[in-house]
């Protein structure tokens, strides 16, 4: 072999801190290969993903099907801009309404994006269907939010990691807390130029808060009452991860607009969506929003795929029966050691407090030594470690996790 190809772990590491930006701080792992609900490191060494990319990888590190679809898609055509139509986008416009039962889709390529083109959209519909005063839109959001990172979205952000000095902010939107239905209802009585309820119906990165039962319901009806479009950020919930398709479906709640991304593609090529009905969708007209890879066949044939084997493989019903499991083990084991204050989630988007200060360095120390022992995760913020495997696991595997998991804190 060259010597190029020589390079181990360390040379790899060495070599992102010399040219890259330092914009994270990863877990010192070099991965360099991934099937299924395994991923390896440069020395051979597998580990279980219990992190799945941030819930990309739902359908599992490089399902065939999906790399197929892309390999058999990437020797045809891969972009042709929207100046042209392609054979691929309108097939998948069709399957992808349908799929989420919705009339319309606006693709595009990040989440970040995603949520950008919802927030224009729902501005956009207050001032040409609901007779908004054009600058005086205002959109609710709630604290602890994370929904990515432009400057728009950092500008409604709490977190000061996320937001400092990439000021100046953009102005309308009002935070409220999360999972507070009256403090929904008073910021909607409050503000007469409410137009949008922009929210994830569990918060992700905020430590995975699943908001109590009927929440979203009410919220949904609050904003229907109130003539205010309600966003959901489905783009870490959504595509099966926590027991249904959408966590929405948990309340039987239609957003007005849907965002989606992460694993809409697999994990696969960068996809996402936002989804909406006409009425909402048609205030959008030619030259007014887009993006170069937006609609790109590429992702077009990828997210087909991506969304058959969701269906084909059940993996929501799959999610729902693991994350049971997953969470009444790791909750008898919350009794039994006092370093885990509890679990929570929802299908197999699940966190564990580990029973220690915010800023300490035990749920990283833990994770460190999870991956020394075969799998790999990353806290949160703090004392809290997200576990999201990829929703293709079974049983067996899981049982696997869990006591790598127990034995791994057990140590410390
Ligand atoms: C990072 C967090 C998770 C998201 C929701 C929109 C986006 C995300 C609910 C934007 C993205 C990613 C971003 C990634 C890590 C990861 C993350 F830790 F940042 F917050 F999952 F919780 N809405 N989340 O979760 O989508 O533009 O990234 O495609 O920035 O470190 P994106």
């Amino acid at each position: 072999m060259s010597i190029k190809n020589q390079i181990t772990s360390k040379t790899a590491i060495a070599l992102e801190d010399k040219y890259g930006a330092h914009n994270y701080h990863p877990l010192p792992v070099v991965l360099n290969k991934g099937e299924g609900v395994y991923v390896w490191d440069m020395e051979g060494k597998k580990y279980y993903d219990f992190l799945s990319a941030y819930s990309a990888v739902n359908q599992g590190h490089c399902h065939p099907k999906i790399i197929d679809s892309l390999k058999q898609q990437a020797e045809n055509l891969t972009l042709t801009s929207r100046a042209f139509y392609n054979d691929k986008l309108g097939e998948y416009e069709k399957f992808i309404t349908n799929y989420f039962g919705f009339e319309k889709v606006l693709p595009m390529n990040t989440g970040a994006e995603a949520v950008e083109t919802a927030i224009k959209l729902c501005r956009k519909y207050a001032y040409e269907k609901m007779d908004i005063p054009e600058h005086k839109a205002q959109i609710i959001v709630c604290e602890n939010n994370f929904h990515g990172r432009t400057t728009t979205i950092i500008s409604f952000s709490n977190d000061e990691d996320a937001r400092k000095n990439f000021g100046p902010y953009t102005p309308g939107f009002i935070k409220i807390a999360y999972d507070d239905i009256n403090a929904l209802e008073k910021a909607i009585k409050n503000n007469k130029n409410v137009v949008g309820f922009l929210v994830e119906p569990i918060q992700g990165e905020a430590g995975v808060y699943v908001p109590q039962d009927g929440y979203l319901s009410k919220a949904r009806e609050l904003c229907k009452q109130n003539n205010v479009l309600f966003i959901a950020d489905e783009v870490q919930t959504g595509v099966a991860r926590t027991g249904k398709l959408l966590a929405v479906d948990h309340e039987n709640v239609k957003p007005d607009i849907l965002i989606l991304g992460k694993a809409l593609s697999g994990g696969v090529y960068p996809v996402s969506a936002v989804l909406a009905d006409d009425e909402i969708m048609e205030v959008i007209k030619p030259g007014q929003h887009g993006s170069t890879f937006g609609g790109n066949p590429l992702a077009a044939a990828v997210a087909i795929a991506a969304l058959e084997v969701i269906t084909d493989e059940n993996l929501a019903e799959n999610a729902d029966k693991l994350g049971e499991i997953f969470r009444k083990e790791l909750s008898k084991f919350a009794n039994e050691n006092k370093l885990v204050k509890l679990v929570r989630g929802k299908g197999l988007l699940n966190a564990v407090l580990i029973n220690d200060t915010e800023d300490s360095s035990t749920a990283w120390d833990i994770c460190m030594k999870l991956r020394d022992n075969g799998l790999l995760a990353k806290p949160t913020h703090g004392n809290i470690i997200r576990f999201a495997p990829p929703l293709v696991m079974n049983e067996e595997q899981l049982m696997d996790c869990i006591s790598i998991i127990k034995k791994t804190i057990t140590e410390f």
